[in-house]
Order: structure tokens, then sequence, then C-alpha cells
């Protein structure tokens, strides 16, 4: 990688990025079952049905995990807290050895320089609160600040930064609309009713933190560059349905206090009863905005089809592992949109970028180098054209369990064996170690 760190704006912070129910062992430490326990349990959900007990046991390698983060020569480590490690049952009883093994991760960071990102859920919900409908209850704002409180009592004096909900749209509509994440529910009132509560959520933790004194609250959104599969005016309104049930939802209700007009076409039927006055709570200040990117989609309408009557049109080359087309041009448009269209000056974070490839741990996977490069590329051209771009984080530090498709796409900067646990840099490490430690 023919980077420095001067080709960068002054202060920009480089990362990797993990989350908990993908690297912990979630069967260790007292943690509560979750949704993706019994998700993953059911066949058909999640290849070989593989799940997160085990991962890369990472609960019992702390620091050697630790030791390769600063080996990188990261800035910045992303990491989630488990709520179902934290709270069994998801409210009321705290796990005393859940806190304490976060507790020892903060400060195993801050010991070796590094600062620690937050994340408060990444997924894995209590399966307490699933059976209770989950994020389609009206009390999960409630629940969640409950949590909040719980780890920023006990953390927020060390964290650098914190946001209250990974990828929203995968909260909300891959897991309630599309059902390929835990709940795997496929039914739009479920799914109206979740993305407004993880919005409503987002804004009580972030005043949970705030009230405890904690600073620089962000907000992680995932986007996808969707392009129409033809000129045709009905595949441009397909994409454009598209961007807004994927793109512009949450960023429409955090930063304008609305969602779009393309959405509210079919969800608003099914909002919960008085909606509307909940965007004061949504719109609570943030200090930063988080964008998770990774590839583009090209869309066509589905004329067979009630709202949002689009497909998934055939990718082009090249593809990933994960057979997501490389297009870095779509992350320098989302963070110069980003900028121009909802966040003005705020600092945005690339809080995830990477890619899946078949690595195995002797062969350098150039591939990923390559991919890094261009995406590295897009984001200085974004800085160039004014997005206040700020830092850029990698996903992942380590292969690990990528949710419904299990063990076998390797996203990570160091290749983990997965019957012995070992862990081996990869060529893309090394690559970024030798500009990031400078
Ligand atoms: O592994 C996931 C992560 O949990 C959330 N963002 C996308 C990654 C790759 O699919």
């Amino acid at each position: 990688m023919q980077f420095t760190r001067a080709d960068f704006p002054d202060g920009f912070r480089f990362g990797v990025a993990t989350s908990a129910y993908q690297i912990e062992g979630h069967q260790f430490g007292g943690a509560g079952q979750t949704h993706w326990d019994s998700f993953a349990a059911t066949p058909g959900n999640v290849v070989r049905f593989e799940d997160g007990a085990r991962a890369c046991d990472h609960y019992h390698r702390l620091d050697e995990d630790l030791d390769l983060i600063k080996g990188i020569g990261a800035d910045v480590y992303r990491f989630s807290t488990s709520w179902a490690r934290v709270m069994p049952e998801g409210t009321d009883r705290v796990n005393a050895e859940g806190l304490d093994f976060y507790d020892r991760l903060v400060d195993g960071l801050l010991e070796r320089g590094i600062s620690p990102a937050l994340t408060l859920y990444h997924w894995e919900l209590p399966q307490a609160l699933a059976d209770k409908g989950g994020w389609r209850n009206a009390d999960m704002p409630d629940w969640f600040a409950d949590y909040t409180e719980v780890v920023a009592s006990r953390l927020g004096d060390r964290i650098w930064s914190a946001a209250p909900i990974n990828e929203p749209w995968c909260v909300g509509w891959l897991s309630h609309f599309d059902g390929h994440h835990a709940p795997g529910l496929r039914d739009i009132r479920a799914t109206a009713r979740a993305m407004h509560h993880i919005l409503v959520s987002h804004g009580r933790a972030i005043q949970v933190m705030k009230g405890l004194g904690m600073g620089n609250l962000g907000a992680v959104c995932n986007m996808e560059w969707s392009t129409p599969a033809s000129d045709a005016p009905e595949d441009v309104a397909a994409a454009t349905r598209y961007d807004a049930i994927y793109n512009r939802f949450f960023v429409g209700g955090l930063f304008k206090g609305e969602y779009p007009a393309e959405v509210m076409e079919g969800l608003e039927p099914y909002l919960p009863t008085g909606w509307q006055d909940d965007f004061a709570t949504i719109q609570s200040p943030l200090d930063w905005m988080g964008v998770n990117y990774y590839t583009r989609k090209r869309i066509a309408h589905r004329p067979d089809a009630p709202w949002p009557a689009y497909q998934e049109a055939p990718t082009q080359g090249p593809l990933t592992q994960m057979d997501w087309e490389i297009h870095p041009d779509g992350l320098k448009d989302f963070l110069t949109r980003t900028a121009r269209e909802y966040t003005g000056d705020l600092p945005i974070y690339v809080t995830e970028n990477g890619m899946a490839n078949p690595d195995t741990h002797n062969q350098p996977d150039t591939a990923r180098s390559n991919y890094l490069t261009a995406h590295l590329k897009a984001v200085q051209e974004a800085v160039a054209e004014g997005a206040p771009v700020a830092g850029y984080f990698v996903w992942s530090l380590m292969d690990n369990y990528e949710w419904s498709l299990g063990y076998e796409k390797r996203f990570g900067l160091v290749h983990v064996d997965f019957e012995t646990l070992a862990r081996t840099p990869k060529a893309s490490y090394h690559a970024l170690a030798e500009w990031w430690r400078g």
C-alpha cells in the first residue's frame, strides 16, 4: 500500500473493528441466551447451523488479541459490548463477570495507547427481550436506556467514542422484512415498528450517555450504493426506493427529523401510534457520523410484487467472497452525500470497510490489500471534495463469525484457524502496519 499518514488529514485516525458475538465465545463468562442462538439452532437459517458459542474465543485470548491491535499500529479499536453478557435476561440482573471483562478490555486498550470506540448493540438481543417482541416492542427504548446506563456507568470514563446501535438497516429491515438475520421475521408491520424503535432507542441511549458526562457520541449506519439495472423509469424508481429504505431512512430520522417519502409509501400504515412525536429524542445531537460501506447493488423493478417492488439484478464483477461487487466510488459518493445532505461539518468516520476472501494462513491476501487501497483512495477523493472524514476503520481485525454465513467468509486482517484458534497476521495486516506504525 503506497500510503503514509501524511496522505490523510491531520489527526485522521485509523483503526480496526470487531463485534462481541462474532469473536468472544458467547458460552463463556455467564452470558445469557440471545436470539442469535435460537436463530442459529433453527435449520435453514445459518450455514451448517454454526453459532457464536466459541467463535474466536476472544474471551480467553484477550491479551493476545489486544497485542495484535497494538501490533498493526491502530489508533482506535471499535468493539461492541454484548447486552446478554452484561445483563443475561436483558433487564435488572447484571452479570459482574461480563462487565469485568469489558473493563479489562478497555484498560488493556488504554495501556497499549489505543482509543476504545464502543458500540452498545451489535445484534445479539437477549432472548428474554426477544420473547417479548424485541425491537417491535415499544418498551425497547426503556430497556435499552437501562442497559446503556449500566455499561456507560462502568466504562464511560475511559471510552473515546460511543455509538448505540450498529447498522440499523440490518437490525430493522434485514431481520424483520428479509428474514435473513435474527429474529428471522418477514413481516412489514414488525419491520416498521422495529425501524422506528431502533431510532428512538438510539436517541435515548445518547441522552443517557450525555447525562453521565460522556462525549464524542455518534451513530453508525451501513450504506449500500444502489444503481438502476437500466435506464427504464421503473428501474430508476426501484433503485431510488432501495436507496431510501437502505440509506436514507435512518440518517433522515437522525438529521432531518423525517422519513423519506418513498419509505412512507410502504411503512407509514404500520408505524406505531405517535411516531411523529419521537423525533426530538431521535435527533439528540451527535458529535460524529459513522458510515459502514462494502458494496453496491444493481436494482430492478419487480412487477409482480407489492411495495417495495424491487429485486436485485445480476452483479457485475469483480466480486468478493460474499459475491459483493467491489465498487469504491460508492464510498466516496456516500461520504460526500452524507456531509452535503445530512451532517454538514460533523466529522464522518468510515466505521467499517473491508472484504471477505477465501484466505489460508500462508498465502498473501493480495485481493484484500487491493480492496483496501482502492477504498482508501476513495476516502482521499471524498476529503479532496470537502467531506470532513476523520477516520477509517477496517472490518475486521480477525476472521470471525459472519452471522448467517457462519465461519467460511473471512474478513480478517488476521487469519484464524477455527480448529486450533491460532491467529496468523495476513499480508494485509503487515501492509497496514508498515505505514500505520509510522
Ligand atoms: O460482519 C459484518 C458486521 O457484523 C457488520 N457489518 C458488515 C460485516 C460484514 O458483513
